[in-house]
């Protein structure tokens, strides 16, 4: 069982004597367990004393359900919280509240500043990142049950490709067994691409590209289930590869291979993205691999820690979870990706998504 009450607890410890206004989905589910269908159905006010989850009549059942740590209010329009709570924010000796300035809009920002009489709003980038970095085994548990259904829909997907499939049909029956598996859905849009689009990292999939004989086909995908995803990429051959594509296949695979081999508590973030670049520069194909080598995974696809190249400070530490994900793209003729999740714990690296093969495949 989770405990959000430790979530607050520890927010409490890294900010003493701080109150926060919660007004997005990701924060609330991550202090409360409780996701409304709407970004702005919901606020959660944290101060040193106390802890509101304000929510309309809509959920109030639902939410009566899941949180069970935190007073529950339920209201009739959101923006008359904040007149309201000013009492409670200066009855707990609040002089200053704290929203999330990544998960706000500079409209709502300035409304909330009007409506809080006498308390002070400021913006605070990513509140909740330093908690969210390190994943405890709930959060765990949730990843690794999307990894699973990600890797069963995977393999019932494949068994339909065939010559003149399209790219959306492809996608639409990725996703239909994201949901028969036991998802929510997908967690992001699926990149599903055949040929030479599969050099475009971010393509999006067509209802007029269809699947030929001898192709490269491309797919990254994640599940969402209880609100957390998988985030995973696989590139494999319909027909026989050519040389080159063998080549480029097997550089990319050395590269994210060599990452889980190598990486520890304690390396840079910087350092991890360089392991996988050095080898594909050996290769050959240094400036081919475009983008940074993977992000946390997590309540969202993309979130900290960011193993990048720009990434200036920061390393890893037990509790991340992450993707490792060198590309090759050759323009105008292929592009390989392959992209797993790793759950770094005290005594070392689990690749998460182990039981989607990454042996040369072809269909
Ligand atoms: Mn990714």
């Amino acid at each position: 069982m989770v405990s959000y009450n430790d979530r607050i607890t520890q927010l409490r410890k890294l900010y003493p004597e701080k109150a926060f206004i919660f007004y997005d989905n990701i924060s609330r589910t991550y202090l409360s367990g409780f996701h409304s269908s709407e970004e702005r159905d919901g606020i959660l006010i944290i101060t040193p004393k106390s802890a509101l989850f304000f929510i309309d009549s809509r959920y109030i059942e639902a939410a009566k359900k899941e949180i069970k740590h935190i007073k529950m209010v339920e209201v009739q329009s959101y923006i008359s919280v904040f007149k309201d709570t000013t009492d409670i924010l200066k009855a707990d000796n609040v002089q200053e509240v704290f929203i999330d300035g990544n998960r706000i809009s500079l409209n709502l920002y300035r409304s909330i500043k009007k409506s809080l009489k006498g308390v002070k709003l400021k913006s605070k980038d990513n509140i909740l990142n330093p908690l969210r970095l390190i994943k405890d085994e709930h959060e765990i548990a949730n990843i690794t049950k999307a990894v699973g259904i990600t890797e069963k829909a995977f393999y019932k997907t494949i068994e339909i490709i065939k010559p003149g499939i399209s790219e959306s049909d492809l996608a639409a029956e990725l996703e239909y067994q994201m949901k028969k598996f036991g998802g929510l859905g997908p967690g992001f849009e699926s990149i599903v691409l055949f040929g030479a689009r599969t050099s475009l990292p971010h393509g999006v999939p067509q209802h007029d590209v269809f699947c030929r004989e001898k192709e490269v086909i491309l797919m990254d995908f994640g599940v969402d289930y209880n609100h957390y995803t998988s985030d995973v990429t696989r590139t494999f051959f319909l027909g026989e590869p050519t040389k080159k594509m063998k080549e480029v296949y097997l550089a990319v695979l050395r590269a994210n291979q060599k990452v889980f081999d190598k990486i520890k508590i304690g390396m840079t973030f910087k350092k991890v993205d360089s392991i996988a670049r050095n080898e594909i520069e050996k290769a050959g194909y240094g400036d081919k691999f475009i983008h940074s080598l993977g992000h946390g995974i997590g309540l969202e696809i993309h979130e900290p820690p960011f193993l990048s190249s720009k990434t200036k400070r920061g390393h890893l530490e037990a509790g991340m979870t992450f993707t490792d994900e060198p590309g090759i793209y050759l323009k105008n003729e292929f592009g390989v990706r392959l992209e797993d999740d790793i759950y770094l714990t005290e005594t070392g690296p689990i690749l998460l998504t182990s039981g989607i093969k990454k042996d040369l495949l072809i269909l």
